[in-house]
């Protein structure tokens, strides 16, 4: 294992570190300025690691995978690298020896939060998988200077604020300008006749070029050594070219290419299963994807000669559909730059490339204008214009005469360029990322595909890290779990069923809720400290965190507590057990529904929060700015996990499996991976609700859902809609909330009314809340409940996913480090 940890030499180093960074003393450090010089004694440790496992690799020659993605949503680093390193503890004690508290150094971390959401913090999760099951891996990125942006929350509504998460520096990483490469935009395609050959050559043209330049940030794994690298790009204007172009007095275009070099990567666009379509985006997208390929391929050419066998040493699994022209851009550099014919280059490109299906969103689908495409990327465009061609003859071979067939699967159509059909023509795998998921892609949205393909499709169910999401998040816990069966829970999530025995156990079960408890004093502190408000940690914690946006219907919680305060009012005597309702949700800057419905939230929580005539029996709490950092206090204080998509509509969910960890039941629709969740905890163990995903689809497929006839027959659910626009949360401006009612209501728009089925699952959500009540008021039965969903959480670790992608998918071998 590591050098053993020395706590004087690890004091002796942050003191070095203060003094050579800032010329100070340690007493005169600021807490900033320790969370670095910590952070740089902790890298020392990393890079011996980091080197021994390149070394390690060098020598084994091992395939890789290259997971790319637009987004990777880290967090904090500090003391998820120390948790990997075993020496959490270790740093603890040593700080305080010397005056610091580690988690308030922690604390002066930004969170790396260069994703949106689910999608994003998956990539992190897998690639901490990866190097804790000692698999090769880069991560493959962009290096935004400003990721999500931060939420704050002003008389209630959502403010954007830049994150300059790099403002102080980023300890972590390494800038490795000696691995940078040339992406080219825009210009034209000269062909050339090469009569030795008889083959044509492209030649692109007039274009502009930006230097990508590597970050790149170590991922370690747990306690073995392993350090993979996660490697984000960086734009700069290439010097020498502007110099060329200024003598030959083309000084528009030197300055053109400064301003692209510094656009490019500027910010993470803040959308979350949206596609936006703008130019800057699919710039963004090639500038990652070219520069991550070129550095592939050379990195093969290393050790090897026949580039024909390139797949035998690298796979690519593209995250979505946003990283799809690495499909185009290794089909240009195998022709154009390595020589092969098309045939050779297709036969690589098709058994490297593996594309990842995460939404069925409509909205989220990337189509790109053919005019916009080829004007950007003229060659690229050339090449899919091909891929495209030979595709279409293969569907007309398979399905003669049939053109709905070419209309509904081409990769051209309609003056677009359609990036999943590229991916899944070009992948030899397609997967979803739960079981129902994978079904309604194989069913319903990609169905022809499917038929057409069907070798190509396959399911892996997400999973998230127990290292962050337990071990670092929740230490109370997890240190009583390893008290009751052991450590090995730490890489093999599934040993925490051993629990199973103490479900009954009735000290057990006090030990289990007394951990709980604690953990809702240190939220209900940060909701304090942040919040200003004062909730009681004797309350029902009921919980919703994850993006704003209406398929995930918050408005649905929101509008039911409106219905239960209510209910409050009117039966003053009414027996009802105590209750805090939190939210956390960023909406996407642009996204006026979802902003509203923040609105929405704050406005009852106002309200609600100062009517003393109901005694504390209900608040309702909005956190501010919900991040991966503050997540990890959330889910650990959580009692209820509040899953409650409109059933099809979430691909997965990701939070779900957090909370079932961290000891709380879902309540929650039969929608992505909640199912696989009850099945593992046992129905009993959840509170499930709803339309299933059969029900809603047949509404959507035969458009025959009414809200009105319920609006009009239901007392309770009229009364909390007309509460929308009567002034009773916004006094001042009673049409404040029209545009919520109207979209639950009134087809003004071109939407279906309540496109979301949120009337029509209302009173069994209600319900399912009533069920909720009465089982957290038997202590025993709720403590075992929760232990089970604990216990049984064993299959929701992102070590069993990425497993099966090694398995099934990547074919990679296990590499050890020796010491
Ligand atoms: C998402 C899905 O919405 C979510 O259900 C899933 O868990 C994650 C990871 O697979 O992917 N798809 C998507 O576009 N975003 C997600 O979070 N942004």
């Amino acid at each position: 294992m590591s050098k053993k940890f020395n706590k004087k030499e690890f004091i002796n180093d942050v003191k070095a570190n203060v003094r050579a960074l800032y010329r100070r003393n340690l007493d005169e450090a600021t807490q900033q300025q320790i969370f670095q010089a910590v952070s740089y004694t902790v890298k020392d440790t990393i890079i011996d690691n980091w080197l021994a496992t390149q070394e390690q690799y060098e020598k084994d020659d091992p395939k890789y995978v290259y997971y790319m993605s637009m987004e990777f949503l880290m967090g904090r680093a500090l003391g998820n690298n120390l948790i990997n390193l075993t020496e959490y503890e270790d740093v603890k004690e040593a700080l305080a020896e010397i005056g610091f508290d580690l988690n308030v150094i922690e604390d002066q971390e930004p969170d790396a939060a260069l994703g949106n959401g689910g999608l994003g913090r998956l990539a992190a999760c897998f690639l901490d998988s990866l190097a804790t099951l000692g698999y090769p891996a880069y991560g493959c990125g962009i290096r935004y200077r400003y990721g999500m942006f931060k939420q704050k929350i002003e008389d209630g509504y959502q403010v954007e604020v830049p994150d300059n998460w790099l403002k102080d520096g980023n300890p972590f990483e390494l800038r490795r300008p000696e691995y940078a490469k040339e992406v080219k935009f825009g210009g034209y395609v000269r062909v050339v006749y090469d009569e030795k050959t008889g083959r044509n050559h492209f030649v692109q043209e007039g274009y502009q070029v930006v230097r990508a330049v590597p970050y790149d940030f170590p991922i370690v794994g747990y306690n073995n050594r392993v350090v993979n690298t996660l490697r984000v790009w960086d734009a700069e204007a290439v010097s020498e070219f502007q110099l060329d172009s200024f003598d030959k007095g083309d000084y528009r275009k030197a300055v053109e290419q400064e301003n692209l070099a510094r656009n490019i990567v500027e910010v993470l666009y803040p959308n979350d299963n949206h596609y936006a379509g703008k130019e800057l985006r699919l710039k963004q997208q090639y500038f990652f994807i070219s520069a991550s390929v070129q550095a592939a391929v050379s990195k093969y050419k290393k050790k090897h000669s026949d580039i024909r066998k390139f797949y035998e040493k690298a796979t690519f699994q593209l995250n979505d559909t946003h990283p799809t022209v690495a499909v185009a851009e290794l089909m240009r550099i195998l022709i154009d730059e390595e020589g092969l014919t098309w045939e050779e280059a297709w036969d690589v490109t098709t058994k490297t490339c593996a594309y990842t299906n995460h939404t069925i969103m409509a909205e989220a689908l990337e189509k790109w204008p053919i005019e916009l495409f080829s004007r950007l990327l003229p060659r690229i465009y050339q090449i899919i214009e091909e891929i495209n061609r030979r595709f279409v003859a293969e569907i007309e071979a398979r399905y003669p005469g049939n053109f709905e067939k070419v209309r509904k699967m081409a990769i051209i159509f309609d003056g677009q360029v359609k990036m999943a059909h590229l991916a899944i023509a070009a992948g030899y795998s397609v997967n979803g990322v739960a079981e129902l998921h994978t079904e309604i892609l194989k069913k319903q949205e990609l169905k022809d595909f499917y038929e057409m393909m069907p070798e190509k499709f396959n399911n892996k169910t997400n999973g998230i890290t127990q290292r962050r999401f337990l071990l670092h998040g929740n230490p109370l816990l997890a240190a009583w779990v390893t008290d009751h069966i052991g450590d090995e829970w730490i890489t093999d999530l599934p040993q925490i069923a051993k629990l199973k025995v103490y479900a009954d156990d009735r000290k057990a079960q006090q030990e289990f809720m007394n951990i709980k408890y604690q953990n809702k004093v240190r939220l209900a502190k940060y909701i304090r400290e942040h919040n200003g408000i004062e909730v009681d940690p004797r309350s029902i914690f009921d919980v919703q965190v994850k993006r704003l946006h209406e398929y995930k219907r918050q408005l649905l919680n929101i509008l039911h507590v409106m219905y239960l305060y209510n209910q409050i009012k009117d039966h003053p005597e009414m027996d009802f057990y105590p209750r805090t309702f939190i939210f956390g949700a960023k909406a996407a800057a642009g996204y006026r529904r979802a902003k509203l419905t923040i609105k929405l939230i704050n406005s009852v929580a106002d309200v609600i929060n100062n009517d003393a005539s109901i005694k504390n029996k209900l608040k309702v709490v909005f956190i501010e700015d919900y991040r991966v950092s503050n997540a990890e206090l959330i889910f650990a204080a959580a009692d209820v996990s509040e899953q409650i998509s409109t059933a099809s509509k979430e691909a997965s969910g990701t939070g779900n499996m957090k909370f079932m960890l961290n000891g709380a039941p879902t309540l929650g629709t039969m929608d992505g991976a909640n199912v696989e969740i009850v099945k593992e905890v046992g129905e009993e163990n959840a509170f499930i609700f709803g339309l299933s995903a059969d029900e809603v689809i047949n509404y959507e497929n035969n458009g025959g859902y009414y809200p009105e006839n319920i609006f009009n027959s239901d007392q309770d659910i009229r009364r909390v809609l007309m509460q929308l626009i009567n002034g009773t949360y916004a006094p001042n401006d009673p049409e404040m909330f029209r545009d919520i009612y109207d979209s639950l209501l009134n087809t003004k728009s071109s939407d279906r009314a309540d496109t979301y089925f949120i009337l029509a699952d209302f009173k069994s959500y209600a319900e399912a809340q009533r069920r909720v009540e009465e089982a957290y008021r038997d202590e025993a039965r709720w403590a075992k409940m929760a232990m089970l969903n604990t216990a049984c959480s064993g299959k929701f670790t992102s070590d069993r996913t990425i497993q099966q992608y090694v398995d099934e998918i990547w074919h990679l071998d296990k590499e050890v480090i020796e010491a």
